[in-house]
């Protein structure tokens, strides 16, 4: 051997060495309960700062099978008493259509099966409601965006508005209807769907049956339930209260980032 190739030689077992002895420190570090929970740590703080930084079209965290709650809970209303409601789900929906219109080229009509057959999605994410409780749950459904192309906003639309079954403060035509809105780039965003199937079941009606929204990267209460008509806008003025929801109009913030 040259004192060129002896030098190739030892430089190669050394660089092994090296590589064997990293291997060896991933190992310790997985199997000490400190060092993992010092990497816990490091990885929760790096979800704070780049929840600060992230861009609103990034995808919020997507979960396994088994991480998936058993029961997903309730929260808000979970049994409409208006009367045409009622109507629609004695009859499981078969009569019920969604109307989607406002500022459209061509407003749609669109019953269930029309809806399972538009592009859609299925996704395992964390649902955390203001109160401070989170579920894990998997939803499927339609996606919000190829469903607005299909219809062809009008230049001026920037919000879209659901309107829900639900009235609270009073009877049904009396109280406040239940709604809220979103603007064009969450109501793009790949994961925003219109969910018919909770945890590959068609949705119970206290997680809002027929069909609720899922916009992932919001709090709970955005997530309107109970959706009958979904309305393109250019101002969320003329709307309830004017703040863009039933829980804004009560002082929530309407962009409820997470
Ligand atoms: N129509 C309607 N949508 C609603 C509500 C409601 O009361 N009515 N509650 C909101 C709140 S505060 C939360 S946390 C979620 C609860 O969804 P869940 O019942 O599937 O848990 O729905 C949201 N959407
Ligand atoms: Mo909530």
């Amino acid at each position: 051997m040259s004192p060129d190739q002896g030098r190739r030689f030892w430089l190669t077992r050394a660089l092994a060495a090296v590589g064997a002895a990293a291997v060896a420190g991933c190992d310790q570090i997985a199997h000490s309960p400190k060092a993992l929970a010092v990497i816990g740590a490091a990885e929760q703080l790096n979800r704070r700062v780049q929840r600060l930084v992230t861009p609103r079209e990034a995808l919020a965290p997507e979960f396994s099978e088994a991480e998936i709650a058993p029961v997903f809970r309730p929260n808000g209303e979970t049994e409409p008493s208006n009367p045409d409601y009622i109507a629609l789900l004695a009859n499981n929906f078969a009569d019920w259509r969604l109307q989607v219109g406002g500022l459209v080229e061509r407003p749609l009509s669109l019953s269930l099966t029309e809806l399972r057959s538009a592009p859609g999605r299925t996704q395992i994410t964390r649902h955390d409601c203001v109160e401070g409780w989170s579920c894990i749950g998997k939803w499927s459904g339609a996606r919000l965006g190829p469903l607005l192309q299909r219809a062809g906003l009008k230049p001026q639309a920037r919000y879209i508005v659901f309107h829900c079954a639900d009235e609270w403060f009073g009877p049904p035509g009396r109280g406040v209807p239940y709604y809220e809105s979103i603007d064009l780039i969450d109501a793009f965003h790949p994961q925003t769907i219109l969910a018919y199937d909770l945890n590959g079941q068609p949705l119970p009606m206290a997680n809002g049956a027929p069909l609720r929204l899922r916009v992932e990267r919001q709090l709970g209460y955005k997530m309107a339930k109970f959706v009958m008509r979904i309305e393109a806008v250019e101002s969320l003025a003329g709307i309830g209260r004017g703040k863009g929801g039933f829980w804004p109009d009560q002082g929530y913030e309407w962009y409820a980032g997470i």
